[in-house]
């Protein structure tokens, strides 16, 4: 520890802190755009400027070691002035559409704006005119309201090993931009969203779908259907005036139905309906000389990534869909022919944590009901979006219940949305269905928690079956590269593309942190103890689907609209 003063008070904070660091860990908040806590600091936005008694003019405190004795002044006229001059400079260069921008409300150049109290921008600036990067289904890049903060990059190469971004051109010109200046849909983009998750501002953001379902809920002919994936009930609350790691299932379904959806169902039941068929797909790999290491693929950013860069490891991939997709399909076969409604009658809509699942829903193999399985997939952003617009008082509904059939679901489900959540499910139905034993605990703290790696073995009858668990494609590469060499004797691997899986997900309120994924997670296993069944095999609207249509697991119904392939 090292003695310094900031702003008068004496304090002791860990020698290799920074002096923002050592600010904050006091309360003093000095304003910043591109210093994020998950990422090295790169001291380029220039905002978090501070006076150190004895330094050569002012400097950039995200990048200023203490030392000992040091004295930090955070709040002298001259600091004042020139981070005032800063953001001027960056609002004469910004476009002035706040009140219409998405980001309105929640970007961090208004606030910091607003925070230093500018109430004129004194310098004439010039306006950059490039066009917008909207072809893909998922993310919509505005370079004209790029900061220039490079967290976007950071996150994109140090968080997911990707590297799509990087800075091009010199002074005025300088731009983010993937390489040759391509649309994300040229570049090696998985579409994960972690890039506008952490932007500061509305340069990178989801595509908004909201005016499309719109449209459907006030069209009398259509039968507007709606799943939630796990993650979203443990962070819409943010949006909505709820703490993080509030669990707000109930208000969740009483909105939907406010705004006008015909049935609100759970992604959570077809997760079960996936623990069955990829439960199973395992079982016959391991006895049946399969391909192993068997790895998840319902993470469509990570199906995207070993699409883009590990194409000869796509046989380890399971065929079986992910849950948003197995929902997609039954929704417009199962419950059509069940509550007898024309599949083409039916608008299905999800609502994901993900931007990677806009691009999903649109993959030419997903339509095997005959119909897109899924029609438009919101972020729980654009849900959160959809509620304010339509005025309902989301902290004060009642709770209400999914519907049935497709509602019914069980905790094994639910922790689908936690890294080491599918896992988990599967080892509870696996285990059961090969041993023919009930478990006598279905807790497999082993795979949980914020590691980024880990790795267990799991007895099972006779066998030791070893797993990992893995999330962020940085991650992913380190054990892909080991699959590769064949340095790895796994059977099962669970990897999700987004920090703490889908409750970091791109598409969830921003920001998020590790503080928040906690709390998130520690939600989602709150919801797997308070449900009554928490065994995907023991879900008795899934035991109806079987019996009464699918038939079995793998069987031929299941081949054909359940399981998918990939393309190299
Ligand atoms: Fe996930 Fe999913 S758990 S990917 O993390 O499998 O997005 O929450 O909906 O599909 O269920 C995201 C979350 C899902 C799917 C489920 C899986």
């Amino acid at each position: 520890l090292v003695n310094i003063t900031i702003d008068g008070q004496q304090v002791k904070v860990p020698k290799d802190a920074t002096v923002l660091e050592a600010a904050r860990g006091i309360g003093v908040e000095i304003p910043t755009l591109c210093y994020h806590p998950e990422h090295r600091p790169e001291g380029s936005c220039r905002i978090c400027l501070v006076e150190v008694v004895g330094a050569r003019g002012l400097v950039a405190s995200c990048v200023f070691p203490v030392s000992e004795g040091m004295v930090v002044k955070t709040n002298t006229p001259d600091v004042r002035e020139a981070r005032k001059a800063v953001v001027e400079l960056l609002l004469a260069n910004h476009p002035q559409d706040c009140l219409s921008c998405q980001r309105n409300l929640h970007c961090e150049l208004q606030k910091i704006a607003a925070d230093c109290g500018i109430r004129e921008i004194r310098f004439e600036g010039e306006k950059k005119d490039y066009p917008l990067d909207a072809d893909n289904p998922a993310l919509v890049r505005d370079q004209n309201k790029c900061v220039l903060c490079g967290r976007c990059i950071r996150a994109c190469s140090g968080l997911q090993g990707v590297n799509v971004y990087t800075f091009a051109n010199r002074g005025f010109n300088t731009t983010v931009t993937p390489a040759f200046n391509a649309g994300l849909h040229e570049a090696t983009c998985t579409f994960c969203g972690q890039c506008a998750n952490i932007c500061p501002t509305a340069a990178i953001v989801e595509k908004d779908d909201t005016k499309e379902v719109w449209e459907a809920l006030h069209n009398p002919a259509k039968y507007v259907v709606v799943q939630t994936a796990p993650a979203v009930r443990v962070a819409l609350g943010e949006n909505l005036g709820f703490r993080s790691g509030d669990i707000v299932t109930g208000q969740m379904v009483a909105a939907l139905k406010r705004l006008g959806f015909d049935k609100v169902f759970d992604t959570a039941f077809s997760a079960d309906v996936t623990i069955m068929e990829e439960g199973s797909e395992f079982i016959e790999r391991l006895t049946h000389d399969g391909t192993l290491p068997m790895i998840t693929s319902c993470s469509p950013g990570w199906v995207n990534f070993v699409e883009l860069m590990y194409p000869d490891l796509l046989k380890h991939l399971s065929t079986t869909k992910s849950p948003q997709q197995i929902f997609g399909v039954l929704v417009k076969t199962y419950y059509a022919e069940k509550a007898k409604i024309d599949p083409q009658d039916i608008v299905s809509v999800s609502i994901m944590p993900c931007t990677a699942k806009k691009v999903e829903s649109g993959r030419q193999e997903m339509s095997a009901s005959g119909y897109q399985d899924v029609d438009y997939v919101l972020t729980t952003r654009e849900l959160a979006r959809m509620i304010k617009e339509a005025g309902i008082s989301f902290s004060n509904l009642k709770t209400e219940e999914f519907d049935a059939p497709l509602g019914i679901s069980t905790g094994a489900a639910v922790i689908f949305g936690a890294t080491g959540g599918v896992m988990e499910a599967a080892l509870r139905t696996v285990s059961e269905v090969l041993t023919g034993k009930t478990l006598e605990c279905i807790e497999f703290h082993a795979v949980r928690g914020l590691e980024g790696i880990k790795e267990a073995e799991v007895t099972i009858g006779e066998k030791t079956i070893k797993v990992a668990v893995a999330y962020t494609l940085a991650n992913a590469r380190i054990i892909l590269d080991k699959i590769r060499k064949g340095e790895t004797d796994y059977h099962f691997i669970e990897i999700m593309a987004c920090p703490g899986g889908c409750i970091g997900g791109g598409g969830q309120p921003i920001s998020t942190s590790p503080e928040i994924r906690t709390q998130r997670m520690a939600a989602i296993y709150e919801c797997d103890e308070a449900a009554a069944i928490r065994k995907s095999h023991e879900n008795p609207a899934v035991k109806e689907l079987y019996d009464t249509w699918l038939g079995k697991p793998l069987g031929e119904k299941s081949h054909h609209l359940l399981h998918t392939h990939y393309q190299a």
